[in-house]
């Protein structure tokens, strides 16, 4: 298991606190802290070696190139890609995925084509191929939802048909927590012909992931959701898939000959990587790497399956309150959204804020998801590395807290 309380000590911001009791931090779904490892790399990367990369001959850019270099060979290891080529310097899972959509997808998908995606994506893993779909006039394809929480999968030889170009899921709900069977659409999709996307936005922090393994063509994950900086992300593509994309962003850095009527385009990854790069945040990224190899990716999971089946087992003893996705906490992520019709999800957020908790209330970028569960926005609490049975007591008792306050209050 994982010693919380070693892991605790190395993470600055939770000692402080908030409103006057200690932070209890449960909003890691939307972002994660970040130990002093990863403060630390940026600090010695500006106070030491900042320069820009790939370009000067002098010192500093060497060890800057070298260091932002090592971090992608830190990436690719970390996710099982077959080289640091594969491994693109994105914003954040939304470009990434975006990426996805301008560079390759416009390029492949063709009028009367289709693209299929699931019931449960963040917007980011949705709007690009509405976008994409309209453009191409292709058709836009959605894998439902069952019961449970998980994604109903009896028609989906039908849904994936050989018309189908592109298949697209989160690993990960963010809303539900639900974790979806990404090795088997990988096969469905590779059986008729079409390129497969995963979100891994949810997953790659939370669990050991393996893009060979999984059998996909691209992965999107962002730094700043893995205990590293913001403004740094990663498009995974196999050297094939990356090879047939076109660069969505043209200009220095991803050019090899450049003439006054024309260009030709530097080798991979540099092609997909249009101006100085985000040099400080990939160190970062890779120091947040080297923390959770450190920690371990199964530890890191059990841990997750024990914190969550503890909040599942506590949330089930409340009265009138619903949690959604699986209840299993083997199939699930360190996801709990919690819903009643006695408090509305914003007021849940200020109750537990005074209570030094943060969560995350409303639609959590799921908005047709929200529909599906006839919800208009739940409360949600997420897991990470630090977090211990005693927050989740005083989560739950703050949840109870705020129920008997509103029901009261409404009588
Ligand atoms: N995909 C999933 C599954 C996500 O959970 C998120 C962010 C994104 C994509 C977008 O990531 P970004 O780094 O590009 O912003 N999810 C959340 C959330 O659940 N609350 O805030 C952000």
């Amino acid at each position: 298991m994982l010693d919380t309380a070693r892991i605790r000590q190395d993470f600055p911001i939770l000692s402080r606190k908030v409103n006057g009791v200690p932070l209890v931090y449960l909003d890691n779904a939307a972002t994660s802290q970040k130990p002093r490892s990863v403060i630390r790399a940026l600090v010695d990367y500006y106070e030491r070696y900042n320069s820009n990369v790939h370009r000067g001959v002098h010192t500093l850019s060497m060890e800057a190139t070298d260091a932002m270099e090592e971090a992608r060979q830190k990436v690719a290891d970390f996710v099982n890609a077959e080289s640091p080529s594969c491994i693109i310097w994105t914003r954040n899972t939304t470009e990434a995925l975006n990426l996805v959509a301008q560079g390759w997808a416009m390029e492949h998908v063709a009028a009367g084509e289709r693209i299929v995606t699931t019931a449960m994506e963040h917007h980011s893993n949705l709007v690009p191929w509405q976008r994409v779909a309209r453009e191409r006039g292709a058709e836009l394809r959605i894998l439902p939802l069952a019961e449970d929480g998980a994604l109903d999968l009896s028609d989906v030889n039908s849904i994936i048909d050989t018309r189908t170009r592109l298949v697209t899921a989160v690993h990960v709900s963010n809303s539900l927590g639900t974790i979806n069977p990404v090795k088997a659409l990988a096969a469905r999709a590779k059986e008729v012909g079409a390129a497969f996307l995963v979100d891994g936005a949810q997953s790659v922090p939370h669990m050991p992931v393996d893009v060979q393994d999984i059998g996909c063509d691209f992965m999107a994950f962002s730094g700043h959701k893995m205990l590293g900086p913001t403004g740094i992300g990663v498009l995974y593509a196999r050297r094939e898939a990356l090879e047939r994309m076109e660069p969505f962003l043209v200009g220095g850095e991803m050019v090899l000959q450049v003439s006054y009527e024309d260009a030709t385009w530097n080798d991979l990854p540099m092609r997909f990587e249009a101006g100085t790069p985000n040099v400080a945040d990939a160190i970062g990224m890779g120091a947040a790497v080297d923390y959770l190899n450190g920690l371990g990716m199964d530890r890191v999971r059990e841990h997750e399956i024990q914190i969550t089946g503890y909040a599942l087992d506590a949330f089930g003893e409340i009265e009138d309150l619903d949690v959604f996705g699986p209840a299993d906490p083997e199939k699930r992520g360190g996801v709990i959204p919690f819903h009643t019709t006695e408090v509305h999800a914003h007021d849940f957020g200020t109750v537990l804020d005074r209570r030094g908790i943060a969560v995350r209330t409303g639609h959590h970028c799921t908005m047709p998801l929200m529909e599906t569960l006839g919800v208009a926005a739940t409360a949600r609490a997420s897991f990470y590395v630090y977090n211990t049975e005693e927050e989740v007591d005083v989560l739950v008792d703050a949840v109870k807290e705020a129920m008997r306050y509103f029901l009261d209050g409404s009588r």
